[in-house]
């Protein structure tokens, strides 16, 4: 069991070396060990040059840098899926924001779900136990209403999984189940979260494998230092990947004659 840990940037050089520093002390604390992968897209405000630095720092975490082009959210985590799947080197993916918006602690309910071979984890702000803290009551509310929108159009009617939370960002795949979604991609956005879901969700239904999906409780806490990147265009980009996805279901569910 091996876990790549991507954490995704742009402009966030007052974020990033706190928080690799916190996750490293995390980790020699635990006796745990991951490797963390910085996706930055070349953000001007330096922040890979800080993330590097601070390795010297470091007791545990080898921090890598895998940058490109500014295309989206869904861009850099395509392109270093890509990148971390092609090693063959990790079992599992751990995606986490560099805002200090998931808590650090909850890494290690991500090791332990891998160690238990789990393929899909979510932390979720909407299940008992979860919570956000200081969000405007605006960003509240099209996160809570999007999230049950979502939950009513895309959760599988036959098997009773109510998945809660789709748009959130703190989330572990195994390699295997990634490997296999990669092709279905098309997000370059933050919209990448929720057809991420429901493409891992899709396959591991088919393989009767829901079993290994887990929904955690997580308290979200939006950030206190620099701003949010998320584009005003993305509840627009978030209908068309509802009325996307909801055609790829219809066609599944029809029989293999009539696709
Ligand atoms: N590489 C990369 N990271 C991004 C991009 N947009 C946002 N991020 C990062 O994605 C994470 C979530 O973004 P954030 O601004 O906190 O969104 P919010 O929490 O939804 O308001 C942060 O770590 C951002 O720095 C992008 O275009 N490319
Ligand atoms: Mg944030």
């Amino acid at each position: 069991m091996k876990i790549a840990l991507c954490i995704p940037t742009y402009c966030e050089a007052d974020n990033i070396a706190k928080l690799l520093y916190e996750i490293d002390q995390l980790l020699v604390e635990k006796r745990l060990n991951l490797d963390v992968f910085v996706l930055d897209d070349n953000s001007p405000d330096g922040t890979a040059k800080n993330a590097l630095d601070t390795q010297s720092k470091l007791k545990s975490l080898a921090v890598k840098i895998i940058s490109g082009e500014k295309a989206g959210l869904g861009s850099a985590y395509k392109r270093a899926f890509e990148e971390l799947i092609s090693t063959g080197n990790y079992t599992h993916i751990v995606q986490m924001d560099a805002d200090f918006s998931h808590p650090v602690s909850s890494l290690v309910d991500f090791i332990k779900l891998a160690e238990d071979d789990i393929q899909l984890a979510i932390g979720s702000r909407y299940i008992k136990g979860g919570s956000i803290k200081n969000w405007s009551a605006l960003r509240s509310l099209i996160s809570k209403f999007g999230n049950f929108y979502l939950k009513m159009q895309l959760n599988s009617r036959q098997l009773d999984f109510r998945l809660a939370d789709y748009t959130g960002g703190f989330n572990m795949y195994s390699a295997e189940l990634l490997q296999y979604i990669l092709p279905d991609l098309h997000e370059c956005g933050y919209t990448i979260q929720v057809e991420l879901k429901f493409f891992a969700l899709n396959r591991l239904e088919k393989l009767h494998l829901l079993d290994k999906v887990v929904e955690f409780p997580i308290v979200f806490e939006d950030r206190t230092v620099g701003v949010s990147k998320m584009p005003k265009s993305t509840v627009f980009n978030t209908l068309k990947l509802i009325a996307r996805l909801r055609k790829f279901k219809h066609l599944q569910n029809l029989p293999e004659c009539c696709r």
